[in-house]
């Protein structure tokens, strides 16, 4: 790079990549008047319709709202308050809110999105640069990092010389590549298991997210939206999605979602079909020098909880939070902890996926023993009143504890 590059342009904070906790990050800073630009790879419009989460918790939505950024979310969000688990051929209706208090809340993240990039660009005149190209980060270890890109209308370099720089580039972003190899800790771990995940255009086939717990493999059906449902099955990691036709889904579905008394399921075009291999990471800590990494570029939760989303706008709301205290009254408490309190609650949620993995994966698993234990474990919610608090807290994220 040419640090007299006259392209070069001074900002405060570059926030790399516009989904949840980029655009959070963003609409903060913005909120107290911070300079920013955010890059995106993709296009306006590519993002505002990638389909991926739904399940919301409630102190996200609470965060959100304190922002300021909840406003599509509450008119048009569905409240949920149980979820219900099916194996050994019987229905066990989990009533989470009966026994916390607490609700989830389902939002497509692209609705989310789309709304974040609205506040963020049209209200608070936020600069948001789309289609950008080969970003790569600079002199992170200084007091005056930079981010360069390629801009897609002129081919032109283009260098942001800054204060700080907020990672928020997602699984396969590059921000997370730019810290030297030694400098951080990256713990990995792979499942084993790939979902085929799946998006139906029906209505839900049920009031609530149901699990299927099934020697055949696990099957989930999650409502998105009152015309489009999404549905799980778990399949051996690397199958091609190709392999699974219409009716093979749909029977497959039926077979492990199935249970007396269940109502029949609305079978409808797939409009989303792919396989996961999950696996999961952690970066510790999540800072390195001006670099701040925030959601899936810090830390990836196979999506068998739900709780990417949720851990992304939490990272986001304490960087935005703290980016502003440090920049707007130089006080760095909010940094200085940043990777501490979002590793706290990584770490307890990552804890929770493979404690549901186990649950979802193990009666499949071959191994009569563990497929024994595993319904032992799913039994207990619904026979100790204890057991089940436990769960709730944790499938809500409304523990106290991190
Ligand atoms: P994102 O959403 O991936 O956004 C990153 C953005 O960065 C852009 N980008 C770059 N921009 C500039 N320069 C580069 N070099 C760049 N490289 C990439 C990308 O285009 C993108 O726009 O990350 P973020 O903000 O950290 O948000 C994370 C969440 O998206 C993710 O954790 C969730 O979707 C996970 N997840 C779920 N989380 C929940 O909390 N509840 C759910 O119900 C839930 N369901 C899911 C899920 C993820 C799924 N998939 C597809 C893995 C269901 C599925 C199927």
């Amino acid at each position: 790079m040419n640090p007299n590059s006259p392209s070069e342009e001074r900002r405060t904070v570059v926030v790399v990549g516009a989904g949840p906790a980029g655009l959070t990050v963003g609409n903060i800073l913005r909120a107290a008047a911070v300079d920013c630009v955010v890059l995106e790879t993709e296009s306006r419009q590519f993002i505002e319709t990638r389909p991926r989460a739904g399940v919301v918790e409630e102190r996200v939505v609470h965060g959100l709202r304190e922002r300021g950024l909840a406003g599509g979310l509450a008119a048009r969000a569905q409240v949920h308050s149980a979820c219900e688990f099916r194996f050994a051929d019987e229905r066990f209706r989990f009533d989470y809110a009966k026994l916390t208090g607490h609700h989830h809340y389902v939002y497509p993240q692209p609705l989310l999105v789309t709304d974040l990039v609205r506040e963020y660009a049209d209200v608070r005149d936020g600069d948001i640069r789309f289609g950008v190209r080969d970003v790569e980060l600079h002199d992170l270890e200084t007091d005056r990092p930079a981010v360069s890109y390629t801009d897609p209308a002129t081919g032109l370099r283009h260098v942001l010389r800054c204060e700080f720089v907020a990672g928020c580039d997602g699984a396969r972003g590059v921000t997370r590549d730019a810290i030297p190899d030694g400098r951080v800790r990256v713990s990995r771990q792979d499942h084993g298991v790939g979902w085929l995940a799946l998006l139906a255009e029906a209505p839900a086939s049920s009031d609530c997210v149901v699990f299927g717990v099934h020697p055949n493999g696990f099957a989930g059906h999650m409502a998105r939206s009152p015309e489009v449902t999404r549905y799980y099955l778990q399949c051996p990691p690397g199958e091609d999605p190709e392999d699974w036709s219409h009716d093979r889904i749909w029977e497959e579905l039926r077979e492990r979602l199935g249970a007396v008394g269940a109502p029949p399921l609305n079978e409808g075009r797939l409009i989303e079909k792919r396989v996961l291999d999950l696996h999961d990471y952690v970066v510790e800590p999540l800072v390195f020098g001006r670099l701040f990494l925030a959601g899936d570029a810090g830390h990836l939760t196979a999506p068998i909880a739900a709780k990417g989303m949720n851990l992304a706008l939490h990272d986001a709301f304490l960087l935005g939070d703290g980016l502003v205290a440090r920049i707007v009254k130089g006080d760095e408490t909010g940094l200085d902890g940043y990777s501490h309190a979002c590793l706290r609650r990584v770490w307890d949620y990552q804890e929770f996926s493979a404690f549901l993995a186990g649950i979802y994966h193990g009666t499949a698993s071959g191994d009569p023993f563990l497929a024994g234990t595993t319904l032992a474990r799913l039994r207990r919610l619904f026979t100790s009143r204890a057991a089940a608090t436990a769960f709730a807290e944790q499938y809500l994220g409304s523990a106290a504890a991190c």
